[in-house]
């Protein structure tokens, strides 16, 4: 079959809400025309949000780079003997939380490097202190790549690291580290970390113990097409048996301060292709988030009418991708934010991190504007 056969019949699938094969999936990664994706994905993206679109106002907070992993992917993450590295007191991660924080605050995003003397207690007791200082602010914290260690780390299961950070304070848990599960790519990209199946894993047992998280997909270096499809169908599969994925972010691979830094800067039109792909063939993923960080606010407006309803938040303080060369800016005010999601033509509507609304008083609304 031909290509411009296929995406005949792709696009009655989708108007038909027919599931979309591996081949299918492909045949969208293939076509240049980008037009006709996008307006599949925007269909996908209108029938189950209209014109409704999701940002939160958030902080990062990363309490250490040390990293006991050598990915090759990541500018981050440094040794402990390296006099760059840094590692945060609890009262400094608590300190970090509260600057420039207001009653807007929704969300902390709370991620770091594999420390190797770090301790699970020390985790619990940093969730502990943040609940305590900032009891209406959620936390979203750590990857399944961080569970898996302290579960290795403590000798104990995945389950209970999670049930016992989750006891802590842990509300749920974002989507990165997943990278892209391929054996044949992460033995280049990221070889010290657990493989597919172990993210996988971990994140089967956190949406079983109640904990809501998100799924990301880092693309842009050596995968392949099918490598790519192959990771968004797994993701799928997951879902289907846990329904605990709430938003799934491509990322962009940015190469700069990496081993990998021969490779080159993914362009928009991959960027806007990965989100458009990704609303198509992750069909029971409720939300698509352009990441404003990784791809730039200007591409992630684009992304809002091919595919994604969701463009992150305010962020405040972005060191993962600003260290590997992001020239954007490290926090978009809340008006900002509003502003490229109404000249996209859409309907800003401020989120928590489980997709509620947020109502604001007067006070606060003047504090962020
Ligand atoms: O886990 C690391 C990736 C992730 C590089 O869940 C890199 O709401 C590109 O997961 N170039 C961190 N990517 C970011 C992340 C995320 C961001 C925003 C929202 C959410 C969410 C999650 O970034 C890492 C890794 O997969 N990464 N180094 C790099 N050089």
């Amino acid at each position: 079959m031909n290509d411009e056969v296929h995406m005949k019949q792709i696009a009655e699938k989708v108007e038909a809400g027919v599931r979309l094969s591996r081949e299918d999936g492909e045949a969208l990664y293939r076509t240049s025309d980008i037009l006709a994706v996008g307006r599949l994905a925007n269909l996908v993206r209108e029938r189950l949000h209209g014109d409704t679109t999701f940002f939160n106002v958030n902080r990062h907070i990363n309490p250490t780079d040390v990293c006991v992993a050598s990915c090759r992917l990541c500018a981050f993450g440094k040794k402990a003997r390296d006099p760059k590295s840094y590692t945060m007191t609890l009262e400094q991660v608590w300190e970090t939380a509260g600057q420039g924080y207001s009653e807007a605050v929704s969300e902390f995003h709370i991620v770091g490097g594999l420390h190797p003397e770090l301790t699970l207690d020390w985790y619990c007791q940093m969730l502990r202190g943040l609940k305590e200082r900032f009891p209406q602010v959620h936390l979203k914290a750590f990857t399944m790549v961080e569970i898996s260690y302290l579960a290795q780390r403590g000798k104990i299961s995945i389950r209970e690291v999670l049930q016992r950070l989750k006891d802590a304070g842990m509300d749920s848990m974002p989507g990165g580290g997943a990278e892209v599960f391929s054996e044949r790519v992460r033995r280049i990209i990221c070889d010290h970390k657990i493989d597919g199946n172990e993210w996988l894993n971990v994140a089967r047992a956190a949406h079983q113990i109640g904990l809501k998280s998100n799924c990301t997909m880092l693309y842009g270096h050596i995968e392949s097409e099918a490598d790519r499809v192959d990771h968004l169908v797994r993701l799928r599969e997951l879902q289907d048996e846990t329904g605990g994925f709430v938003t799934f972010i491509p990322l962009a691979f940015h190469p700069a301060n990496t081993p990998l830094h021969h490779i080159p800067k993914t362009t928009g039109f991959d960027d806007i292709r990965n989100i458009a792909v990704a609303r198509l063939m992750l069909d029971n993923i409720p939300h698509i988030k352009a990441y404003w960080v990784m791809m730039s606010p200007a591409i992630a407006q684009i992304a809002l009418r091919m595919g994604a309803d969701d463009i992150d938040g305010t962020v405040v303080e972005e060191k993962i991708y600003h260290d590997a060369g992001a020239t954007t800016s490290q926090s978009l005010r809340r008006g900002d934010l509003f502003r490229l999601i109404t000249e996209a033509g859409r309907v800003p509507f401020e989120r928590d991190t489980l997709y509620r609304p947020v109502e604001r008083n007067e006070a606060t609304f003047t504090v962020l504007v």
